[in-house]
């Protein structure tokens, strides 16, 4: 998963020159994984390699495929998410929210079957406030505010719980949040078997020679 550059041959003469931008799709992180419990951080500066994550984060989600995607889910513990609700390319908006807050919250709740890329192929319920105001900086590093409701409000809390450490199984009940590690944490012993398995052979085979 290296960068994936756009080279256009802008001169017939000279030397191919890299127009736009290079992106990297980088790597989800998934339970058990206990990175995606630290609280990440503010950001103090908007500088490029902030932008340079910006990017790389929103193309990260659109290859997902997601939704939203919170910089702790990528390794980085920083205050910064990314989301794009739109359902089509066309419809595609992406916003960047750097150290967001919720600064106001309905009472009203509302009920939405979510999913997380750190918790795959596992959906379930959550009640959450249908409308919430939402203050951050944006890429330009201006404080704004905006209003979300129905899906939009429901990213941005599943979001901001990243930041925290947080994660949407929090929200269950008990039992249904058990049987959930408990399914991932199975998941990576058999992966590690697999792994130091692999390993075994690979060392074996190589001094015999082969
Ligand atoms: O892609 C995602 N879909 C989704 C659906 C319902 C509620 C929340 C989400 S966010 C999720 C991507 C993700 O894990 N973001 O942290
Ligand atoms: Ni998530």
């Amino acid at each position: 998963t290296g960068p994936i550059s756009c080279t256009i041959n802008v001169c017939a003469f000279g030397a191919p020159l890299t127009v736009g931008k290079i992106m990297a799709l980088l790597p989800i992180v998934t339970l058990p994984d206990p990175s995606l419990r630290k609280i990440s951080q503010p950001v103090d500066q908007i500088d490029a390699e902030i932008h340079r994550l910006l990017d790389d984060m929103l193309e990260t989600m659109y290859a997902a495929p997601g939704i939203g995607l919170a910089a702790i889910q990528v390794a980085v513990p920083k205050r910064i998410v990314v989301i794009d609700i739109g359902k089509t390319e066309e419809e595609r908006s992406p916003l960047f929210l750097i150290n967001p807050e919720i600064t106001w919250a309905s009472e009203e709740l509302s009920l939405y079957q979510e999913g997380c890329l750190s918790v795959p192929d596992y959906y379930e319920d959550v009640k959450r406030p249908a409308t919430v105001q939402v203050r951050h900086l944006n890429r330009e590093g201006q404080l704004v505010e905006f209003k979300a409701e129905g899906l939009l409000a429901t990213v941005v809390q599943h979001e901001l719980d990243h930041l925290e450490g947080g994660l949407f199984i929090d929200h269950l009940s008990r039992l249904k949040r058990d049987r959930v590690m408990k399914k991932f944490n199975k998941a990576a012993r058999i992966d590690e078997i697999i792994t130091q398995r692999r390993r075994e052979i690979e060392h074996q085979s190589e001094e015999a020679g082969v």
